[in-house]
């Protein structure tokens, strides 16, 4: 089976902390490959996001599918996704990541955002987005960066959350 699933990175893993490189066409056929994959491995997590340097790969690319249990699956594959436009109006919603298994925490972003990027068929696109898809959009673009949630919050919490995770990481180690 062609997708077969990939691990996916936990933090401190230090590539998740990369700033990606924007694809080309000489990656054409690598993005052709990955993307399934990554999309099996969202599906399978299971997750709404995800983007490449959590499966290890620093391509600027992301998947993302927000459709709920009850809809048909709506899978995107964006490559090169930039935030080309972002509103003054902040939302906070709870978020947590693959990458920080077990940590939740309320973030403040851009309540709506434009964005560019590219799809598989190296075609422009451009959308709007608020609500869960302009949250995840915004979170899987964090990564292609090498930011993640936590450090969206105050250095306090940040430090107490990934304390905990560390701990916990340990715990299941020790087992
Ligand atoms: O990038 C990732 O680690 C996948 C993230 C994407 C995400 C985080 C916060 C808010 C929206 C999307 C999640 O772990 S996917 C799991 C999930 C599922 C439903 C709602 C929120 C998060
Ligand atoms: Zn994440």
């Amino acid at each position: 089976m062609i997708d077969e699933k990939l691990p996916i990175l936990i933090v401190p893993d230090a590539r998740l902390r990369l700033k990606a490189r924007p694809v080309g066409p000489a990656d054409d056929d690598i993005v052709r490959a990955l993307a399934p994959r990554m999309l099996a491995t969202m599906y399978a997590a299971p997750g709404i996001g995800l983007a490449a340097p959590q499966v290890g790969s620093n391509l600027r690319l992301i998947v993302v599918d927000v459709a709920g249990k009850e809809e048909a699956p709506a899978p995107m594959v964006l490559i090169n996704p930039e935030i080309i436009a972002a509103t003054k109006e902040m939302a906070l919603r709870e978020e947590g990541c693959l990458s920080l298994p077990g940590q939740y925490a309320d973030v403040e972003r851009p309540e709506r955002i434009k964005l560019r990027w590219l799809d598989l068929e190296g075609s422009r696109q451009e959308m709007e987005a608020e609500g869960l898809l302009g949250v995840c959009l915004q979170h899987e673009i964090d990564h292609l960066n090498g930011v993640l949630f936590v450090d969206h919050l105050s250095p306090l919490k940040r430090n107490m959350m990934l304390r905990k995770l560390a701990k916990e990481l340990k715990k299941a180690r020790d087992e």
